[in-house]
């Protein structure tokens, strides 16, 4: 029989949750930033291993953090529901950040939770081995059933994670096919590669101000790949800001993103982005319905 199972990825905003999936995949299923709060739905990158007979699915979650906003609250709970169907729980700590209230909030939730919890303590490549070590025995107190050293950047510790993983895995079939990394809509994924494109470029608050929306995709006669995508912003003055002095900055993001979407997508890709103001859309339930959270 085979083994197989959803483990779902936790921890505060930054800590290298969605790199770390990435990593473990195999290819980029989820964008990443130097900015907290940069991962905003739930995203499953698959693992299957063949000579194991077994898949795993990781669930990539939003950071947890304290919520300011609708928003906030949404993702908060969108986390907490992806622990209920979780096999396995992967805790991801930065070993360059000391553990805070935040990550004992979530360890004592867990802890409640009653899935086997393996605690990652990432970002080791930054860390001296005192800090790891530290890390290490002080999260050690909770006695979870594994705590591995990772550096998602470097790929180092990914084979003890999966290792750890393995042992907790339940019986079961494969839930996709061997060949697939991810259940993502393409117009989804595209969507959040313009954003990351964006959270690289755009200074202090404008990036939590930005979602973007896939109106139109698909693939022309010719076989190139045509998206057709709106940039939303909660401001008129940030509108300024997403498309830069004379077109520059909405001209880089977007030729950046497209040669993103042809490796991604293995085909020449059209990209027409435009800007549009919704006032206030993390506070507002009913924008954030129609922008998908
Ligand atoms: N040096 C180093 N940097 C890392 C490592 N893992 C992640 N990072 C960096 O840390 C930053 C945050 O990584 P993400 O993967 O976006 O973090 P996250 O936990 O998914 O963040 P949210 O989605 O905002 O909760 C990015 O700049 C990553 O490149 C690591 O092992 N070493
Ligand atoms: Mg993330």
């Amino acid at each position: 029989m085979s083994r197989s199972g959803f483990v779902s990825v936790v921890g505060r905003p930054n800590v290298g949750k969605s790199t770390l999936v990435n990593a473990l995949v195999g290819q980029k299923v989820a964008i990443t930033s130097p900015r907290p709060q940069t991962t905003r739905n739930t995203v499953r990158g698959v693992l299957t291993l063949p000579d194991e007979d077994a898949q795993i699915v990781f669930i990539d979650t939003p950071g947890l953090h304290k919520p300011k906003n609708a928003l906030g609250e949404r993702l908060n709970h969108l986390v907490s529901g992806s622990l209920k169907d979780a096999d396995a729980v992967l805790f991801v700590l930065d070993a360059t950040q000391k553990i805070g209230p935040g990550d004992r909030l979530i360890a004592e939730r867990l802890q409640q939770a009653g899935s086997p919890v393996v605690v990652v303590v990432n970002k080791v490549d930054l860390a001296s081995k005192e800090q790891v070590a530290e890390h290490l025995l002080e999260a050690g107190e909770w006695d979870f059933a594994g705590y591995v050293p990772t550096s998602a950047t470097k790929g180092a510790g990914l084979e003890a994670v999966v290792s750890e993983l393995l042992a907790l895995l339940p019986e079961g079939p494969f839930y996709f096919p061997p060949d697939m990394r991810t259940d993502q809509p393409d117009r989804l994924l595209a969507a959040e590669l313009i954003r990351e494109k964006y959270l690289a470029r755009l200074r202090e608050e404008l990036p939590h101000s930005l979602a973007v929306v896939v109106d139109e995709m698909e693939t022309r006669p010719n076989g190139t790949v045509y998206v057709a995508a709106t940039i939303y912003v909660e401001r008129d003055s940030q509108k300024g800001m997403v498309i830069g002095k004379g077109g520059r900055l909405i001209s880089v993001v977007g030729r950046e993103a497209r040669e993103e979407m042809e490796t991604v997508f293995g085909a020449p890709v059209y990209l027409d982005l435009r800007v549009k103001v919704e006032k206030d859309w993390q506070r507002r339930d009913a924008l954030l319905d129609r922008l998908g959270f």
